[in-house]
């Protein structure tokens, strides 16, 4: 396709290698693709003007791997990488898939498996440093219960804490310039995750030894599957400095984990982020932590991933638009968007202040009545998006 819409490295947009290497296979089906080499991946991403790949350390070194056949590995990814120009900037481990991780990694309550879940972090943040990462995410896929009986939910918080307080001890030990990203998912595969939401993994991240080096990786479908505001959620993340790294798909509330393609569904959702990344100027990558239907062939994957960041750049253009459309931006002014920048209180809560605003006359009547022009700025938005201005 020839437009304004092609990706370049600059555009920072980044792909797991779980994410194009996804084979299709769902709770009640078999894979529907052949598995992907990892090298491959990274030769079709930098073609589609990708900036680079994330990977779990058993994506790129499959478990059981000898020495030498991980270095052979890591010295044929190492060559892709330099041939093409891609980067990695962001690692993690997986300690979900294999059975060990059954009653949880970091809060499983026999501490062995805790143990082995440590030291395969610790591993595989050495394989991201190794590799360039900057940031290491902490998805805890298992890390959650279905029979409550079984587990101390603060006993789980402690060893939660207690896990990611000891991969910040080892970064910092080994020197590595390495932040740590948690990343909020409500369920699945657990009935109930803990660290559901963004609101509970920042409350959490106060709590612990280093709060410094970790942050958020919010995924636009993790917050949505509760029918909470990615948007929002983001936003919350970006005010409180903790966002330093993003999964990007898509989502319809109240439905499992979809994982679509970006913007394929609630694009005026999609519409928002965009635009508060953007407004932002946050500098981070653009990471699509999606895959293609299951009803795709390997060259429908590519349509998949060409489509994440064609979308993406669609609506950065929607949002430059957004700012630069005369209607939009007296509807803005209605709406007195603008005033919200000013303190409530100019002068402080002193008790000067508290006074002054028992003297003052509020026409709450007229208050009451004024008129916010939502509606309209709402459709202006609507029509925007719709290609009708
Ligand atoms: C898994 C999960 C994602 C996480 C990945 C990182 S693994 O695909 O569904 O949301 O971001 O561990
Ligand atoms: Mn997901
Ligand atoms: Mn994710």
């Amino acid at each position: 396709m020839s437009d304004a819409y092609v990706p370049t490295p600059d555009d920072h947009f980044t792909f797991g290698l779980w994410t194009v290497g996804n084979r299709g296979r769902d709770p009640f089906g078999h894979e529907t693709r052949p598995p992907l080499d990892p090298v491959d991946a990274v030769h079709r991403l930098a073609d589609l003007g990708a900036y680079g790949v994330n990977f779990h350390d058993d994506d790129l070194v499959p478990p059981g791997s000898s020495g030498a056949e991980r270095e052979a590995i890591l010295k044929r990814f190492r060559r892709a990488l330099d041939d093409t120009g891609m980067k990695v900037p962001m690692a993690t481990t997986n300690l979900f898939s294999q059975p060990v991780f059954k009653d949880g990694a970091f809060t499983a309550n026999d501490p062995a498996v805790r143990r082995h879940a440590l030291r395969k972090t610790i591993d595989a943040i050495d394989l991201g440093a190794e590799l360039g990462a900057g940031v290491y995410v902490m998805w805890g896929g298992r890390e959650g219960m279905e029979c409550d009986a079984a587990k101390d939910i603060r006993l789980a918080l402690d060893r939660y804490a207690e896990a990611v307080n000891a991969c910040c001890a080892y970064v910092r030990d080994r020197g590595y310039d390495l932040v740590l990203a948690i990343e909020p998912k409500p369920n699945e595969p657990r009935g109930d995750l803990f660290l559901p939401t963004v609101g509970h993994a920042l409350a959490f991240i106060g709590e612990l030894e280093y709060p410094e080096m970790v942050g958020l990786n919010p995924e636009f479908a993790h917050e949505t599957m509760s029918g909470l505001s990615f948007h929002h959620a983001v936003a919350q993340t970006l005010w409180h400095d903790k966002l330093f790294h993003i999964d990007l798909n898509a989502q319809r509330i109240g439905k499992y984990d979809q994982d679509f393609r970006f913007g394929s569904e609630g694009v005026q959702d999609a519409f928002y982020l965009v635009k508060l990344l953007e407004d932002a100027r946050w500098p981070g990558m653009r990471h699509f932590d999606a895959h293609a239907y299951r009803t795709e062939s390997v060259e429908g994957v590519w349509e998949f991933a060409r489509g994440c960041m064609r979308t993406y750049l669609i609506l950065k253009e929607k949002v430059a638009r957004f700012h630069a459309d005369p209607e939009i931006a007296a509807a803005v002014r209605d709406a007195q968007a603008a005033r919200l920048a000013e303190p409530t209180l100019s002068e402080g809560a002193t008790p000067e202040a508290f006074a002054a605003l028992r003297s003052e006359t509020v026409d709450i009547d007229g208050l009451a009545a004024q008129g916010y022009g939502h509606e309209r700025l709402d459709q202006l938005v609507t029509e925007l998006l719709l290609g009708a201005r």
